[in-house]
């Protein structure tokens, strides 16, 4: 039978092949994919965040850790897409320049798609420059940005700064999130709004787009 704690031990050891088996188990077993996504696979992903932070685990253990992340992302992905409703809005997202943190983007870009939305993923170290020009290219309603280093933090300021030197930042609304990332900072560089996790943002998104 499944269990949340086999999943978490699965992202937390790195063991792609429980990960597979162990997310398959839940959904022949009737477990929703969100469900799935939020209680065991993010669960399991807090878990060694926390041991990192404790020097309990180490970086190529990280490592494994998100790979078996996205093993079991890609499982319930096209399960969370699964959304008959027309586009409710476009979303460009990515996470900023010098940051290569992808997995907390990417469960925000699978939530915002399940809802409904054309999400335009453009990876992980992303340039200001290169944000810019996919609001020129895909004109947006929303851009989003992702930032886990507070090292990165700022270069969403910049950003949001270069958008307003070619006259584009109000062609799309601007929301930011990730783990040192808050309401204040979020403020404080201009940005339209923040989330706090991947469910606050599509809720935040939706409102945005209403507003619009
Ligand atoms: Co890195 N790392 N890492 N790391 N890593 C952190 C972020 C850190 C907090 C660990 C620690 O020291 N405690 C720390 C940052 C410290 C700081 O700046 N304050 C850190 C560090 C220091 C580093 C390196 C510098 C380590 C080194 O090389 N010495 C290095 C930097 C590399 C770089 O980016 N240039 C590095 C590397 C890595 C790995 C490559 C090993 C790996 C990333 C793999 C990958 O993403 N493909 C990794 C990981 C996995 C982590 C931790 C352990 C887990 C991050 C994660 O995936 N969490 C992390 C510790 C932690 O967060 N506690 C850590 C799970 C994910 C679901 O949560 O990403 O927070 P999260 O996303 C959430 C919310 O934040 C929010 O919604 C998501 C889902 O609910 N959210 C948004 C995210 N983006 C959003 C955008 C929104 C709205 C909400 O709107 C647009």
């Amino acid at each position: 039978m499944f269990s949340y704690d086999a999943l978490a031990e699965g992202i937390m050891k790195g063991d792609t092949n429980a990960i597979e088996s162990e997310v398959n188990k839940a959904l022949n077993e009737g477990v929703k994919a969100r469900v799935i996504l939020v209680k065991g696979l993010i669960g399991g992903m807090s878990v060694v965040g926390k041991r990192f932070k404790a020097g309990e685990m180490f970086l190529p253990e990280v490592l494994m850790s998100a790979s078996a992340m996205h093993k079991g992302l890609n499982i319930v992905k096209p399960l969370l897409a699964k959304s008959d409703q027309k586009t409710m809005g476009k979303i460009v997202i990515g996470t900023v320049e010098g940051d290569i943190h992808d997995i907390g983007k990417k469960i925000v870009g699978f939530l915002l798609e399940g809802n409904g939305f054309e999400v335009i993923d453009l990876g992980v170290d992303v340039k200001a420059e290169v944000f810019s020009k996919a609001i020129e290219e895909y004109e947006p309603d929303i851009l989003c940005m992702s930032a886990l280093l507070t090292t990165t933090m700022p270069n969403m300021e910049e950003t949001i700064d270069l958008l307003k030197r070619k006259e584009l930042r109000e062609k799309a609304k601007v929301l930011v999130g990730g783990a040192p990332v808050n309401d204040q900072f979020a403020k404080s560089i201009g940005a339209d709004g923040y989330a706090p996790e991947a469910g606050s943002a599509v809720e935040w998104v939706k409102k945005a787009i209403a507003r619009s």
